[in-house]
């Protein structure tokens, strides 16, 4: 077993600090901007650690300010995503934190649908799990609340684009860049009732050659602790996991480039899959 398999549940350090100090408005609301406008823009900006003194409480008001640009803009809030929930993801990326950021509906690929690169930098595609989220969940939860929370467990990919270059920041950064967020798409919910999710082999094909393979257990030892520790960030920030949102628990993989003109099809044994095309 490694390391991170045995993780304790209730040990799942998700380290934000307990007091965080008032971030100045007018600083947090010109970094969102920053990165917002290089979202619309694709376009990648300079690390705001490069300039700015950012720790993680004032990087999640960053994010929170991004993702309310976007509200304002007509978008809705419809869950979260855990990052670097999985070992391969911590050492890809250089970082050993357990983050998450903020998912909306303009983020949603339907499944089997075309995803048109051009609105991307240099998009990445990750395996997943999803949760659908059936009953509200917030705070400390045992593995059993968590479970009869859930209303549907998928398999899911999730496509990534960071706005620094080279997806190199630190980790207040990639916060502040709602964890690099950029589309999502799942497969057909499952009935999750006695399933057990410690250990479903995950494959990721483009054009049928297969690309990354994994296991759900490299998500912090089960997904399910991915789904106990974001209801205990949503506490923290005074959110709670809603009916009808759905949570990305985090790559089992590293993440992949991924090309214009491919089909993508990630599958979980017993989840069955999700497929994307991208042009
Ligand atoms: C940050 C996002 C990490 C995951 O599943 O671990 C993440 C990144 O890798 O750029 O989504
Ligand atoms: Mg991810």
């Amino acid at each position: 077993m490694s390391d991170i398999q045995a993780v304790d549940i209730q040990a799942v350090d998700t380290r934000r600090p307990a007091a965080p100090q008032p971030a100045d408005p007018e600083l947090v609301a010109r970094l969102a901007a920053t990165l917002d406008e290089a979202a619309l823009a694709h376009r990648t900006v300079a690390r705001l650690t490069d300039t700015t003194e950012l720790d993680l409480a004032a990087a999640y008001r960053v994010q929170r300010t991004v993702i309310d640009r976007r509200l304002s803009r007509g978008e809705a809030l419809i869950g979260v995503k855990m990052g670097f929930t999985s070992r391969a993801k911590m050492i890809q990326m250089g970082v050993d934190d357990v983050i998450w950021g903020l998912l909306t509906d303009a983020m949603l690929v339907e499944e089997g649908g075309v995803l048109d690169l051009a609105d991307l930098i240099h998009p990445r595609i990750e395996p997943e799990i999803a949760f659908l989220i059936g009953s509200p969940l917030s705070g400390t939860v045992t593995p059993a609340e968590a479970v009869r929370a859930i209303a549907g467990v998928a398999v899911a990919y999730e496509v990534l684009d960071s706005r620094y270059a080279d997806f190199n920041f630190t980790l207040p950064d990639v916060i502040a860049d709602n964890a690099s967020a950029a589309g999502f798409g799942f497969g057909t919910w499952h009935d999750p009732t006695g399933m057990n999710l410690s250990n479903l082999g995950l494959l990721v094909e483009i054009d049928g050659r297969v690309v990354a393979s994994g296991s759900s257990a490299a998500i912090l030892g089960n997904p399910l602790r991915s789904l106990i520790a974001a209801a205990r960030l949503a506490a923290e920030v005074g959110l709670e996991l809603r009916p009808g949102w759905v949570v990305l628990a985090g790559a089992a993989t590293a993440a992949m480039p991924l090309p214009e003109g491919v089909h993508v099809r990630v599958s979980a044994a017993g989840l069955g899959r999700a497929e994307v095309t991208t042009r």
